[in-house]
């Protein structure tokens, strides 16, 4: 495996532009896709890469979808976005929600298969492990679109697409706000809130915040799963507040992790977002107002409402159109003052 990471970035670039032109063309602003961490003048608003498509007409079609779980807000919001995109576009959904075990997950796909639905999407919780189930799915003739979520595997043509995040840049992203907040600090003590072990956005979003946080003084003193909960968030932090004295920055992989995070903070007598900063990843409501509030310091948006998106590439699967092999979402990133100016429209 020559070095899946660079090949997964070099492909993700190309898709990028990709997207890019295509958002383009449908009227989207790209302006905020090229926003920079920390300018407050840059645009506040988000641009839903689901508001400018058109959902096609499904019905008489059976789609498998086979979720996560219910972790986060960024979840709810996503299972909802599916859901009504689903109802919207009349075509039959068989909705399962795998409570965050992959084998409950691998049963789901199996189902899908021995039911004879037109097409499966799902967002699969790990990297690895997929490849027996979706050569199943292959063999029976029925498309794969991974949503959210990627897998890794040697196997070829095991699902005609990926729409979801660029979750290496997210971590970049954040990278590069800690690198500008802290210009000019010494040394900066930092503690990681993983997401959960193994899956896509929480192996990127680590890997993309260390690359830009090269430098010596950025100190990752500890890290650890918090599983994508606020109660994982939340007990993990308070394991890191008893044993670690200086702890200037907490990175959570999403917003959830850095909301459990706060109450550990405050009961140990500091306060968030000054004695300790944080920043998150994902922009759901709680996270924005938190952030308004001036707990949170920086959040890089990852977009859930993948529902409309996922519909108009089901409808050209079927219809035997070509689609590309990576979509990737637009997202932008928040600051205090952008969040406040965003908190009345946010629609999750
Ligand atoms: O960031 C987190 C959720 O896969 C992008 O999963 C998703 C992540 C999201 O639990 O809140």
């Amino acid at each position: 495996m020559e070095n899946y990471a660079v090949l997964k970035r070099k492909v993700t670039a190309f898709a990028f532009a990709l997207t890019l032109g295509t958002a383009a063309a449908a009227g989207a602003t790209s302006a905020s896709s090229s926003t920079t961490p920390g300018d407050d003048s840059a645009p506040a608003a988000t641009a839903d890469p689901g508001a400018a498509i058109e959902i096609p007409d499904l019905s008489g079609y059976t789609m498998g979808f086979a979720q996560v779980g219910a972790e986060s807000g960024w979840r709810t919001a996503n299972t909802q976005s599916i859901q009504s995109a689903a109802e919207e576009a009349g075509v039959e959904l068989i909705f399962t929600d795998a409570q965050g075990e992959q084998e409950s997950q691998v049963e789901s796909l199996r189902q899908f298969v021995e039911q004879g639905v037109d097409i499966i999407a799902f967002s699969p919780i790990v990297e690895t492990g997929w490849d027996a189930v979706l050569v199943e799915a292959r063999d029976a003739g029925i498309p794969v679109v991974l949503t959210d979520r990627a897998i890794e595997s040697e196997e070829e043509g095991l699902y005609v697409t990926f729409l979801g995040s660029d979750f290496v840049l997210e971590g970049e992203k954040a990278g590069q706000w800690v690198a500008e907040e802290f210009a000019d600090a010494d040394h900066v003590n930092i503690v990681e809130l993983e997401g959960t072990t193994g899956s896509a956005p929480a192996l990127d979003r680590a890997e993309g915040f260390r690359t830009v946080l090269a430098d010596e003084k950025f100190e990752i003193i500890a890290s650890q799963t918090g599983d994508f909960t606020r109660e994982g968030g939340k007990e993990v932090m308070e394991a890191f507040l008893q044993a670690h004295s200086e702890i200037d920055l907490v990175y959570a992989h999403n917003d959830d992790m850095g909301l459990g995070a706060i109450e550990a903070i405050e009961a140990a007598g500091f306060v968030p977002g000054e004695d300790i900063k944080i920043v998150t990843v994902d922009a759901v409501r709680d996270g924005m107002q938190a952030l308004a509030d001036g707990k949170i310091n920086f959040i890089v948006e990852c977009n859930p409402l993948l529902g409309p998106q996922l519909m108009d590439i089901a409808g050209k699967v079927l219809a035997g159109e070509e689609v590309p092999e990576r979509i990737v979402t637009i997202e932008t990133t928040f600051t205090q003052e952008q969040a406040v100016e965003a908190l009345p429209d946010r629609q999750y």
